[in-house]
C-alpha cells in the first residue's frame, strides 16, 4: 500500500504489476473536489513513471463509483454567478487525455453510482466493468449542464446517436446489465466478484506485451478521427513499432515452441 489513510482523497496500491487507484470521499460518493483531482494527478503520474506498472485499476470507497463535481463547491450565493470552464481545463480534460494516452489498459471497476464527470471517467477507461447495482446517469441536464469529461464524445461512438441523446437529454439513470446490452461498457457481474474479476483483468494485463498494448490504444484512439486511408497507413506504422519490441519476437518463439510466453511489458524496445 503506497497510501492508504482514510482521510486521503485518493487510495493507491501497488499490485504485482498494476496499481489500483480507490477515489476515497465516500460520504460524497466519492464526487471530486480540487484535493482529489490533484491527488489522482499524481497518482496517474506516479504509475505512468512505474515501468513495472503494466495496467490500472480505478474503483470507488464506499456505495459509489463518484458523483462527478462536488456540488457544495459550486454553491452560489444569492446574486452571485458561478462561471464553469477553469476546471475542465485544469482537471477534465487533461485527466481524460492522460487516460487514453497511458501506455497501458486502465480498467474502471464500477462499484456503484457513476454519475455525472464520474460516469464519464468511467467511459473514458478502456474497459468498464461495473457491479450488477452500479448504474451509470449522465445527471449534467438534471442541474442546467451539458455533459463533459469526454460524454458528449464517447457516448454516441459507444451506443449510437438515438441512445447517446435519450441518456444526456434525459439524464435518467441506467443499470448496469442495460449498460452492458446497449454496448457502453465491457461487462457487468455480480456485485461480490466485481474486485476479483477487476483484479483478474488487471493480472492479464499485467503478463500481457504491453506495448503493443499501448500501440492498440493508440489505434483505437486515432481511428474515430481518421479516413480508412489514414488508418490503414497508421496501422502499418504501429505495427512497425509493434514489430520492433521484445514482446513480439517473445511472442513468435514461444507459440513456435508450444510454451507461454514470459512478455516483459514496458521494458526495453
Ligand atoms: O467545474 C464544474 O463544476 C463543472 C464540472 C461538471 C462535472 C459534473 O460532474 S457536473 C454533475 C455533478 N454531479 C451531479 O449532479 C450528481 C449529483 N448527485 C446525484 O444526483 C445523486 O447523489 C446520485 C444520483 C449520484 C446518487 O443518488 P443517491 O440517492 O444514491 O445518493 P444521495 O443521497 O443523493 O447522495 C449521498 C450523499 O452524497 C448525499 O449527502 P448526505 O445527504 O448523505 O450528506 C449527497 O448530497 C452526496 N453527494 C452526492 N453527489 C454529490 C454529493 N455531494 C456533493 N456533490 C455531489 N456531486
Amino acid at each position: 500500500m503506497l497510501c492508504n489513510m482514510s482521510e486521503q482523497p485518493i487510495l493507491v496500491e501497488a499490485r504485482k504489476g498494476y496499481r489500483v487507484i480507490t477515489l476515497n470521499r465516500p460520504d460524497r460518493l466519492n464526487a471530486f473536489n480540487k484535493a482529489m483531482h490533484v491527488a489522482l494527478r499524481a497518482a496517474l503520474d506516479d504509475a505512468q513513471a512505474d515501468e513495472s506498472c503494466r495496467a490500472l485499476m480505478i474503483t470507488g470507497s464506499g456505495r459509489g463509483f463518484c458523483a462527478g463535481q462536488d456540488l457544495s463547491d459550486r454553491l452560489a450565493k444569492p446574486g452571485e454567478t458561478v462561471v464553469l470552464g477553469a476546471t475542465q481545463e485544469a482537471y477534465y480534460n487533461p485527466l481524460v487525455r492522460t487516460l487514453r494516452s497511458l501506455p497501458f489498459p486502465v480498467v474502471a471497476a464500477v462499484n456503484g453510482v457513476a454519475a455525472g464527470a464520474g460516469c464519464n471517467l468511467a467511459l473514458a477507461c478502456d474497459i468498464v466493468i461495473a457491479g450488477q447495482s452500479a448504474k451509470f446517469v449522465q445527471s449534467f441536464a438534471r442541474i442546467g449542464l451539458v455533459p463533459d469529461t469526454g460524454g458528449t464524445w464517447i457516448l454516441p461512438r459507444l451506443v449510437g446517436d438515438a441512445r447517446a441523446r435519450g441518456l444526456a437529454l434525459l439524464a435518467q439513470d441506467l443499470d448496469a446489465d442495460k449498460a452492458a446490452s446497449w454496448g457502453l461498457i465491457w461487462k457487468c457481474v455480480e456485485d461480490d466478484v466485481l474486485m476479483f474479476e477487476a483484479g483478474r483483468i488487471c493480472e492479464h494485463f499485467a503478463a500481457s506485451p504491453t506495448q503493443g498494448l499501448a500501440l492498440i490504444k493508440r489505434a483505437l484512439n486515432a481511428s474515430a478521427g481518421n479516413t480508412l486511408d489514414a488508418q490503414l497507413d497508421l496501422e502499418r506504422d504501429l505495427q512497425r513499432a509493434a514489430s520492433l519490441t521484445p514482446d513480439y519476437a517473445e511472442g513468435v518463439r514461444a507459440f513456435m515452441e508450444k510454451r507461454k510466453p514470459n512478455f516483459t511489458g514496458r521494458k526495453g524496445s
